[in-house]
């Protein structure tokens, strides 16, 4: 039945039924990858692709490393598993103290899950159980943001707002959640380079609508991401992330920053915070800890919202929550191979320099290719905006997916928009291969 059979045939493509896929579609010409090495991926017929989004946003080391390849390898041989449930093993204290120097101001501890969509269940239930301990048990309110992306589980999906991720699922979603707006403005902002200078006073919806209507004190906590990525890119407008942290400290709501995406170095700093100069009290990590090489995920909160549940007069468990795996030896291995690696490397503010600017300026010469309404970018994370076709909206970024694909280029549709992200390691000569790509098919794609 697949129009283009996988070059090992004996490999049946029915039984894996794929997450965020076009299954129909996918099995009828089936794009797989058997290798990878640093910026590439070799395709099941051998071909290098030039891996632009950093797979889904996280290998910011490149793939297999040599020094996080190793940590894996020799952690399975020694400690392949172990629970953190009233008994530990030294990893994960290891990984905490060191993520904790990274993390800015007082953000000093962390609680680890598996994956983002975990890391941002968890941020939300610490924020309700803080305020609950302190006698604020009223706040059970969340606020997130339209065009926001928090994984897939039920809360992450309630504060979410991606229409087509929350459809389905409806009728299950979190009762007691409301969005502020995006920050997008096409008429007024696009092709701006880094973050738009308008746009700060989007911020104050929170406390001119949203406060008002619900009350502050039954409000939780505020979530949004720093540049909101699967939502298509969109950078925070200057000041608008401190005018958030200003209102929410106001009125005692958590600030919560998810930053999946934005952390490990992407906008040229540890994390988000550090380059707006906006220090949340939660955020929510996973992808490049690991480099995408192990699954983890976890949330660092303050000194102030961790010291609440130690000094919690009910005694025994402070926190009812946790997962099999948190805290895994071979994730935890895994992500300390990567800090080395980042470290040796200055990956971590690599985005800052000459890269970050030729990223930048070779984004936005696709301004004047047919169909570009916009470019954005900020780090080393970039899209394209591409007007839909009538009728027919994400089915042009989708061709020129395909089209790039098929020339050894991988960046990834969201809708009408192609959204770029290389690994931090990038050169010239691979931005030079990605965008040579998008712009030579682009001036084919009606
Ligand atoms: N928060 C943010 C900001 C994310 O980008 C998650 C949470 C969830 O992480 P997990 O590990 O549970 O997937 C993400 C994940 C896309 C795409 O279409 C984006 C993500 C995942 C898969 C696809 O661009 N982001």
């Amino acid at each position: 039945m697949h129009a283009k059979a996988p070059a090992d045939e004996t490999l049946d493509l029915e039984h894996f039924w794929m997450p965020f896929t076009d299954n129909r579609r996918f099995k009828q010409a089936p794009k797989l990858v058997v290798a990878a090495k640093d910026m590439y991926y070799t395709t099941d017929d051998g071909r290098q692709v030039l891996d632009g989004l950093s797979t889904l946003w996280c290998v910011n080391a490149g793939h297999c490393r040599p020094r996080i390849v190793a940590a894996i390898r020799k952690q399975a041989g020694v400690l392949d598993v172990a629970s953190s449930f009233s008994m530990g093993h030294p990893l994960p204290f290891r990984l905490a103290e060191r993520i904790a120097a990274i993390a800015p101001d007082d953000l000093n501890h962390v609680f680890f899950a598996n994956s983002g969509s975990e890391a941002v269940d968890t941020a939300l239930k610490i924020a309700l159980a803080y305020h609950r301990i302190r006698g604020e048990a009223t706040r059970f309110k969340f606020i997130g943001r339209e065009r926001g992306y928090h994984g897939v589980n039920l809360a992450g999906v309630s504060v979410s707002g991606v229409p087509l991720n929350r459809k389905a699922f409806a009728a299950a979603l979190l009762p007691g959640v409301d969005h502020l707006r995006h920050t997008q403005d096409l008429a007024s902002r696009a092709f701006v380079r880094g973050c738009p200078e308008t746009g700060a006073e989007l911020a104050d919806e929170l406390e001119q609508r949203i406060i008002p209507l619900h009350g502050a004190e039954n409000i939780a906590a505020v979530i949004v991401e720093p540049v909101a990525g699967a939502g298509g890119v969109l950078v925070a407008p200057k000041g608008y992330l401190a005018r958030l942290r200003e209102i929410c400290t106001k009125h005692g709501i958590l600030l919560i920053f998810d930053e999946v995406i934005t952390g490990w170095g992407r906008l040229g700093t540890p994390f988000a915070a550090q380059h707006f100069g906006v220090t949340p009290d939660l955020i929510t990590f996973a992808k490049g800890i690991t480099s995408g090489s192990v699954p983890l995920g976890g949330v660092i909160a303050s000194d102030r919202i961790f010291e609440t549940f130690m000094a919690s007069k009910d005694s025994g468990v402070e926190f009812f929550h946790g997962y099999t795996y948190s805290g895994h030896p071979l994730a935890c291995a895994a992500a300390l191979g990567t800090l080395d690696t980042y470290e040796e490397e200055g990956l971590l503010t690599r985005a800052s320099g000459a890269i970050g600017k030729a990223f930048e300026d070779g984004l936005h010469a696709m301004k004047g290719l047919p169909n570009v309404i916009d470019c954005r970018n900020l780090g080393l994370i970039g899209a394209v905006e591409l007007a839909p076709r009538p009728g027919a909206p994400g089915a042009r970024a989708f061709e020129v997916f395909e089209k790039c694909w098929a020339k050894g280029v991988f960046v990834r549709p969201i809708g009408d928009t192609l959204g770029m992200c290389p690994p931090l390691i990038v050169e010239k000569k691979h931005l030079e291969q990605m965008f040579g790509a998008v712009a030579e098919v682009l001036k084919t794609v009606t």
